[in-house]
């Protein structure tokens, strides 16, 4: 099988990165990846989400000494007082908590704004049984994350939005371990996203930690998805860890009669095709299945859905026939209690706005949303776009910083793959044209595709205006399965009356998701159409808008921006925005805009 076999490849390519920044040390780098725990909800766990204690260090004076050399007795050691007499100038146990999963930002006044260190610890008693291995998995830490154990350091994951775990079963106790981590928010040039977005950027450890216990050689990963050429071929692999490799490992799926088994080789890695009948998952009937992986040593399920994504020409095809994609755009901020969003509850609502709205397609943008998210629309019949933050104007020739987007990219791949849900990965939004960054982006996109052959590849590139022609000529293009653009007619330049006399052009012959197009407008705050900020001034952009896009002939669906208004902190005007984007349909107490009925009505004369 040439896809599976490419997969390994790269899970090896991937390995031998790792372990040479392993031996040879780099800032920047994901030294947890050797533990790839997918499916983490399939597995046996302990929830450590909780409160945790804080302390808040500006300087980093817990990580480095006076002399900023780093300190061997930091916050990490969690030090207390054993004589009267005896300095110690931090204390966790007397610091103040916060709850995890949850930014510091929205939980605490003092920490709006605050971007920089903040040194979490939590306690717990652990009794493994006897020849089992643990893990601590972290859902995300926004943005840089070390994490020590009982004072030993585990290692330091960067970038906010994928998970990490790593393995701690030389080092956990039966009592009394403390858990520590430093998570810091700083933003920077090289980073990914870099320092200039629309977003806030929330600290913290934003998503559930959990400890996996797992038998001595366990799942570490798997792939099982239908081919998108052959809804009756599905495309399987599995990966082993552990000393005892060699071993058969059953697919099953019980109640479509499906059953096969795979023989891992002495890396514990095993792949196969087969013949399968199951009744497709689409946003009409999300038909999901139990799915089982049994091998010698170690059980895991699932429950996923099956179905395929292709294009032909400027059309794209779910389960081979064409699909118009009824979207929104998202961002991962919880309705109502406000800051990020993480858990199932979150994605039932923002999810079931989009039903109401007659959505069938999501874009979580711009960085991996937490898997809650991605699952909940598997089970409510949404499809999604997946995004890393490759937004702008990112460093396209610094070497760190393509391996920070490779691994987030990586990461996301992995976390998401078994899911239905996911039919397009996007791998950029809105970056300026060059030499540089089209090869750090094709490098991209050549990777998603390594990984993954079962599902699209996007970006939202940029148009040409050419007085009323709206040209999609990014060279890009050229390497994208479907383009994605983003597009601010009667909002940033130009009049919503002027916006229908547009007319669309492109030399390529591939499907057109119009990635974001809107415009902002307080809710409650209502004024004739030519007023800013009403509701009646957006509501003409969407009206004139979904005119002018309705006559594009290659289009095959859109992400308006977006569903609910969210926090940026490049929207101060005051009694307007007080930091808030506010192009939402909704605003982020829930309440309806004018526009959100604009596109409902469009989306239900959309529906076949
Ligand atoms: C964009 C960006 C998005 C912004 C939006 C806006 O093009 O992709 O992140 O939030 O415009 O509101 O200006």
């Amino acid at each position: 099988m040439i896809i599976a076999k490419h997969i390994h490849l790269i899970r090896i390519w991937f390995s031998m990165v790792l372990f040479s920044m392993l031996l040879f040390g780099t800032n920047w780098s994901n030294l947890f990846g050797q533990e790839l725990i997918t499916n983490i909800q399939g597995r046996e766990t302990t929830s450590l989400d909780a409160q945790w204690h804080v302390i808040v260090d500006p300087f980093d004076t817990g990580f480095y000494s006076y002399r900023y050399t780093e300190r061997d007795d930091g916050y990490f050691m969690n030090r207390k007082q054993q004589h009267k007499s005896e300095l110690v100038e931090y204390n966790f146990d007397t610091s103040p908590m916060l709850d995890v999963p949850g930014d510091w930002n929205s939980q605490r006044k003092d920490l709006f704004f605050y971007e920089g260190t903040v040194w979490y610890k939590k306690s717990f008693d652990y009794s493994l049984q006897d020849g089992n291995r643990l893990f601590v998995h972290f859902g995300a830490a926004n943005y840089d994350a070390i994490v020590y154990l009982n004072g030993k350091r585990l290692g330091r994951h960067t970038g906010g939005f994928t998970p990490f775990s790593c393995e701690i079963t030389d080092i956990v106790k039966p009592k009394d371990n403390f858990l520590i981590v430093k998570v810091d928010n700083s933003r920077h040039r090289a980073g990914v996203p870099t320092v200039n977005t629309d977003w806030w950027n929330y600290g913290g450890l934003t998503r559930s930690v959990t400890l996996a216990e797992v038998p001595e050689t366990y799942i570490e990963d798997y792939f099982f998805q239908l081919n998108p050429e052959d809804p009756n071929e599905v495309i399987g692999w599995v990966q082993l860890e552990g000393a005892n490799a060699a071993q058969s490992v059953e697919f099953s799926i019980a109640k479509a009669g499906f059953s096969h088994t795979v023989q891992t080789n002495e890396n514990g890695y095993g792949e196969f095709s087969a013949s399968i009948d199951v009744e497709l998952w689409s946003p009409d009937f999300p038909r999901r299945y139990g799915v089982s992986l049994h091998a010698e040593t170690d059980t895991i399920t699932d429950r996923m859905g099956f179905r395929t994504i292709q294009t032909q020409e400027d059309q794209i095809l779910l389960n081979g026939e064409p699909v118009f994609l009824r979207g929104i755009s998202i961002h991962e901020e919880a309705p109502f209690r406000g800051g990020r969003a993480f858990a199932a509850e979150d994605a039932e609502i923002l999810l079931q706005w989009a039903k109401e709205l007659g959505c069938n397609f999501v874009r979580l943008a711009h960085y991996p949303h937490n898997e809650n998210m991605i699952r909940k629309a598997e089970e409510l019949g949404m499809m999604v776009w997946g995004e890393i933050p490759v937004y702008w104007t990112i460093l396209w020739e610094n070497d760190s910083t393509y391996a920070l987007a490779d691994q987030q990219l990586r990461e996301m791949i992995t976390r998401d793959k078994n899911r239905a849900s996911v039919i397009i990965w996007s791998v950029a939004n809105e970056t300026p044209r060059s030499e540089p960054r089209l090869e750090f982006l094709r490098n991209l996109i050549q990777t998603a595709r390594d990984l993954d052959q079962t599902r699209l590849i996007t970006a939202a590139t940029e148009l040409t205006y050419d007085g009323k022609t709206l040209r999609l000529d990014d060279p890009l293009i050229e390497y994208l399965d479907v383009i994605g653009v983003n597009e601010y007619l009667g909002w940033y330049g130009g009049k919503p009356d002027d916006i229908p006399s547009h007319h669309w052009e492109t030399s390529y012959n591939k499907p057109l998701i119009i990635s974001e197009f809107g415009g902002g407008a307080l809710q409650g705050y209502h004024a004739d159409e030519e007023t800013r900020w009403s509701e009646e001034y957006q509501a003409d952009v969407y009206r004139n808008q979904l005119e002018m896009v309705d006559k594009i002939p290659f289009l095959s669906g859109m992400t308006p921006w977006i569903l609910m208004d969210f926090r940026s902190p490049r929207r101060p005007l005051p009694d307007i925005q007080d930091y808030w984007n506010r192009k939402g349909l909704l605003s982020e107490r829930g309440n309806k805009k004018k526009a959100f009925y604009i596109l409902q009505k469009y989306y239900r004369s959309k529906i076949q």
